[in-house]
């Protein structure tokens, strides 16, 4: 299991002081005590949204810190209370004090918690006059705000899966998209566990793309290394299937593509619904452009949106990228 982390630093908001003053009115001599108590601090809160999927947002931000209270001031005016702040989680994230206590465990989207509490605001002189005192100047000192080091953990779902036979590009090109350095190799089967990789898509959205072992005819009843990596696309919102479309597969890239189908549908009729992607990889290495143009008029047949790419010159990852970001709209 893929695991994001990070760690932030939250303060909430010091409590404002109280404040020591007197009437002075014209024609009294000596007013009675009028200064205000000072504003509460704010708290922080943490909140899940199901618009976020990665914590890569705190890789550039991690202190996190609330409005103080204003302080107390003449004429027993009392200060404003500070602003709450509130930082946005993916649903699913787990949050966990230093020593490793777990605070909360964000499993729904619209989740609201507190993670530090705002200092109180202090009394001004106003408020401690009493018959034995009737002009205190005491006061009292905003309390601090909960401050803490806290760590998130979110197990991240991959919202896209690349399926596909062995060998037609998975890893590379997750390896080209994303920070994930899979092994890849001239060799079936290279790809033993699932890898997942973030792509950065603009500096605020961001997906999950999971490569995921080759798949061949059979791979239901376990030939290969057998469907038991399906499940982790189960959950994907697209599929990407990948086919070789350049001579050296040594296959019909159009066979290739239904096998690979009626295997999803064996494994689960549901995958075999999922929305999905036709990739033809390898663009640099075909020879016969009929071959690129039979999975094209496939993919227009099937109604399936299509994109060619190469791995090794970048050709059409671009709009590969544009067409993964316009589905997973559509798909949320
Ligand atoms: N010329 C060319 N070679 C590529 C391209 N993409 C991948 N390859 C090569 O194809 C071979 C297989 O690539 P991988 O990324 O390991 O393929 P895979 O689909 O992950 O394979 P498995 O993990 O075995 O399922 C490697 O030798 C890659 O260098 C491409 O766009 N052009
Ligand atoms: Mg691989």
């Amino acid at each position: 299991m893929f695991i994001d982390t990070a760690k932030i630093y939250v303060k909430a908001g010091n409590g404002g002081n109280g404040c020591v003053a007197f009437r002075r009115e014209k024609f009294v001599p000596r007013g009675g005590p009028s200064g205000g108590d000072g504003g509460n601090g704010g708290d922080v809160y943490m909140r899940s949204s199901a618009q976020l999927n990665t914590l890569l947002r705190f890789r550039f931000n991690q202190h996190f810190v609330a409005e103080r209270g204003q302080h107390g001031m003449g004429s027993e005016r009392h200060g404003r209370d500070g602003e709450d702040l509130i930082i946005e989680v993916p649903a699913g994230t787990e949050v966990f004090e230093e020593d490793r206590r777990l605070l909360h465990d964000f499993q729904h989207p619209d989740e609201r918690v507190l993670v530090a509490r705002g200092g109180k605001g202090g009394r001004g002189n106003a408020a401690f006059k009493s018959s034995v005192n009737q002009a205190p100047r005491r006061t009292e000192e905003g309390l601090p705000g909960e401050e803490k080091t806290l760590r998130l953990e979110l197990k991240l779902l991959a919202d896209i899966g690349l399926i596909g036979f062995p060998n037609v590009g998975k890893s590379t090109l997750i390896s080209v998209i994303s920070a994930a350095r899979p092994k890849i190799a001239d060799y079936p089967f290279t790809t033993l566990t699932p890898n997942l990789g973030v792509v950065e898509y603009t500096s605020e959205y961001h997906f999950v793309v999971a490569d995921i072992p080759g798949l061949m005819e059979g791979a239901h009843r376990g030939s290969g290394v057998g469907d038991r990596f399906l499940r982790h696309v189960e959950r994907t919102k697209l599929l990407a299937h990948l086919i070789d479309v350049s001579e050296s597969s040594g296959r019909d890239p159009l066979e290739d593509y239904r096998v690979i189908r009626r295997e999803l549908s064996l494994f689960k009729p549901e995958l075999a619904q999922k929305r999905q992607i036709l990739v033809a990889s390898k663009l640099d290495i075909l020879q016969d452009e009929n071959r690129l143009k039979a999975v094209e008029s496939l993919a227009l047949r099937e109604g399936v949106p299509f994109v060619a790419i190469s791995a090794v010159t970048q050709q059409g990852i671009r709009q590969l990228m544009d067409l993964f970001a316009l589905k997973l709209r559509e798909a949320a």
